[in-house]
C-alpha cells in the first residue's frame, strides 16, 4: 500500500519528521511518501497560509496520481484544501485533524486541543462546527509555540506543550487531548508519557485511518460533489490546469 503524506508547508525538517512518525506507526506492507509543495508558506499559522497551501496540496494530489497512490494524508491541523483534494481523486484522503477528531471522541466523550498559537485556534474551532464535533471539544489551548519553533529543539516546545496538557487535564474535565499540528508527530510519545492521558496525534490516526479505508475499498465518492472538477479552462498563472 502507497500512502502520500503531504505536509501542506514547504519546511522539508517537518516533512522529513512527519514520514517518520508516519512509518513508524504504517503496516509492516505500507510505505509512505511524506512530500511538501515546491512552492507556498515555510509554516501555515493564518488563513491566507491556509488559502496558498491548499494550492500546493492540490499540487501534490496531481502528482501522487501518477504514482497509483492508495490514500492520501494532508498533514497540517488545518487540513487545507481537503474536498478539493477529494475532487482529484478516487483514492481516499484523510486530514489530520478530522481523522484526531475520529478517534478521540471514540475513547472519550470529550477532548481539549492543544494548539501552536491561539491565533490558529479560530481554525481548529471551524473545523470542529463543520465536521460536527463542536459539542465533544471543551476548549482550543494554544502553547504559543510558532511553529516553526516545533524544529528548534531550544525553543522549549516540548516543556510548553505538557504544561498546556497539563493544565487542560486539570481544568477542562475531559479524558483525552488532540494534539493541534503535524509539527508535534514526533512528540506525542513523551507528552503521552509526561501528562497520563491519551493523547490523540493527528498524522498517526490519520495513517492508521487511510490503511484501513484503502484496505477496505472505501474511496473518495465520485457520485456527486466529490466527482472529479468539470474540464474547463484556466488562465494566467494556472492555464496547465486546463483541461
Ligand atoms: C499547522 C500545522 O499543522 N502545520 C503548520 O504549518 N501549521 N497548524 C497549526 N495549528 O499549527
Amino acid at each position: 500500500m502507497l500512502i502520500r503524506v503531504i505536509n501542506p508547508n514547504t519546511t522539508r525538517s517537518m516533512t522529513e519528521k512527519i514520514g517518520v512518525s508516519a512509518q513508524r506507526v504504517a503496516a509492516p506492507g505500507t510505505r509512505i511518501v511524506a512530500t511538501n509543495p515546491d512552492s507556498g508558506p515555510v509554516s501555515i499559522e493564518s488563513h491566507f497560509d491556509e488559502a496558498i497551501s491548499a494550492v500546493g496540496v492540490a499540487d501534490e494530489v496531481r502528482k501522487g496520481e501518477l504514482e497509483a497512490t492508495d490514500a492520501y494524508v494532508i498533514a497540517c491541523f488545518g487540513d487545507p484544501g481537503l474536498l478539493a483534494a477529494r475532487e482529484l481523486t478516487r483514492a481516499p484522503v484523510l486530514g489530520i485533524a478530522e481523522a484526531a477528531f475520529h478517534l478521540a471522541t471514540m475513547i472519550s466523550t470529550r477532548f481539549s486541543i492543544v494548539t501552536t498559537l491561539s491565533r490558529t485556534g479560530i481554525i481548529a474551532e471551524h473545523l470542529l462546527q463543520s465536521y460536527g464535533f463542536a459539542h465533544h471539544c471543551r476548549r482550543v489551548r494554544a502553547a504559543e509555540i510558532p511553529v516553526l519553533d516545533l524544529e528548534d529543539d531550544g525553543a522549549c516546545a516540548l516543556n510548553r506543550i505538557v504544561e498546556e496538557c497539563l493544565r487542560a487535564k486539570a481544568e477542562d474535565n475531559i479524558g483525552a487531548i488532540v494534539l493541534g499540528c503535524g509539527g508535534m508527530a514526533d512528540l506525542a510519545d513523551e507528552i503521552r508519557e509526561a501528562v497520563g492521558l491519551p493523547i490523540v496525534e493527528g498524522v498517526t490516526a490519520a495513517v492508521k485511518l487511510a490503511e484501513t479505508l484503502a484496505s477496505l475499498k472505501l474511496g473518495t465518492s465520485k457520485h456527486g460533489d466529490l466527482a472529479f472538477p468539470p474540464p474547463k479552462r484556466f488562465t494566467g498563472r494556472f492555464e496547465h490546469l486546463s483541461s
